[in-house]
């Protein structure tokens, strides 16, 4: 009981003291440190690119790539929205390692992936297989190199190409051909892919119609690099010309195995084979083959793309990465228009599109192809493919004739979002 008086006696003067000193100064009133904004909402939108990045042609199929990952870079780095949320856009590249069985597995794999779109494949031997597979699920794809025009001729919806095709390219070579080497027979030889053994085709047609004489069909395949027996053989037929629908990993050893046993004959190659990579690979036998490529060559392309390109990759484009830029491009550019990156949303954008994008105008006609492609032809100069002349709605003219000539089609006002500036300012 003491004790507990005295302790009450101590608290008491405890408080007295306390009270007695220095004012307490009243709690100011608590603020809640202010919460970061949560995350603006954000979408991941898979785009997927197919091409080979293994074996002979892994060169161009690294091209092609490069031209998708270049857009998708750039799309990331602009801040693009679609349906209010920030658009985070992720390539995914796969191998196809230009395998028709191959491109038909990795095309399902990207439809299981739920990419929304899909620049590819660069072979049309894989492309053609691989289309059905995307049809079947709606996703829209763009080829920025396969040529053969079974692609667009099926009534697939979803199927789209940024070249031209090879009934535009063979007769273009095949004339270039006839009117300036004048031979009087001609060789032909394929690699029996959907791509060589198609413009083969189209090469003998045109050369038959202007009445040159084509020796009967040589083959080889997609792996040939001994022609030696093949050359022989048409060695002793003294053609004027030979036409190889090839890639350049075989024409390549074609051309130099051909001049080492004394072909004299004008080598002509599609675009397969009209590559800087011809040289490497044949060395001075290269020099002055004539080839076409199914669109503007490389140096035509704007300048803003070489640019970046360069810039992102350390390297000059090879073939048709300028195609495949464009292609990756119209698929964010069509997602844009129709604000969502649902296929079934954004395919009609993507089919009405008129886009000026590295490689001029692109608009698509009812089966999916570019409307008035243009073909170029080259010679090998030097160790590189030089450009003798771009053909566009029947004229023929040199790069800077075309250059002069696509530059009124540039739209006057500003460009379209993710579109490419003027070319011609760009080249200026
Ligand atoms: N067009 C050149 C190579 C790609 C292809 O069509 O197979």
């Amino acid at each position: 009981m003491k004790h507990s008086k005295l302790a009450l006696t101590l608290i008491a003067a405890a408080i007295g003291v306390i009270g007695c000193g220095e004012e307490k100064k009243p709690e100011p009133p608590k603020v809640e440190a202010p919460k970061p904004p949560p995350p603006p909402p954000s979408i991941e939108i898979k785009i997927g690119s197919v091409a080979p990045l293994t074996g002979g042609i892994a060169h161009l199929g690294k091209d092609n790539e490069n031209g998708v990952r270049l857009a998708v870079d750039e799309a990331n780095a602009a801040k693009i929205k679609i349906d209010g949320k920030d658009a985070k856009f992720v390539m995914m590249g796969e191998d196809d390692q230009a395998d028709p069985k191959v491109g038909t597995t990795v095309a399902q794999k990207l439809v299981d992936a739920k990419v929304a779109g899909v620049v590819g494949h660069l072979n049309s031997g894989t492309s053609i297989p691989a289309s059905s597979i995307y049809n079947g699920a709606g996703i829209p794809v763009i080829s920025g190199s396969a040529t053969n025009p079974k692609l667009t001729e099926q009534g697939f919806k979803v199927q789209f190409r940024v070249v031209g095709r090879d009934d535009q390219q063979g007769p273009a070579i095949a004339s270039y051909l006839a009117t300036n080497a004048k031979p009087r027979v001609v060789a032909v030889i394929d690699d029996a892919t959907a791509y060589g053994e198609g413009l083969a085709n189209e090469v003998e047609k045109t050369l038959t119609a202007a009445k040159i004489k084509v020796l009967p069909r040589e083959k080889g395949t997609d792996k040939t690099t001994d022609w030696k027996a093949v050359l022989t053989k048409l060695k002793g037929k003294r053609p004027d010309a030979i036409f190889y629908g090839g890639m350049d990993a075989t024409g390549g050893p074609l051309m130099k195995q051909g001049r080492e046993l004394g072909i004299k004959a004008v080598f002509a190659f599609g675009d397969g084979a009209c590559t800087d990579e011809m040289s490497k690979l044949a060395g001075d036998a290269a020099e002055g083959l004539l080839c076409s490529q199914a669109g503007i060559p490389v140096k035509a392309a704007s300048q803003k793309f070489l640019d970046a390109y360069k810039k992102a990759f350390n390297v000059d484009p090879i073939l048709y990465a300028p195609f495949t830029y464009d292609a990756a491009n119209m698929l964010i550019d069509a997602m844009k228009r129709a604000d969502s990156a649902d296929p079934a949303k954004y395919l009609p954008e993507l089919a009405k599109l008129s886009f000026t994008g590295a490689t001029g105008k692109i608009e698509f006609d009812d089966k999916g192809d570019r409307k008035d492609a243009e073909m170029t032809i080259f010679t090998m100069k030097g160790g590189k493919i030089e450009p003798i002349a771009i053909i566009k709605g029947g004229n023929s003219m040199t790069v800077d004739e075309y250059l002069k000539m696509a530059a009124p089609a540039v739209p006057a006002e500003a460009p379209k979002p993710a579109a490419e500036p003027a070319r011609d300012e760009a080249k200026k």
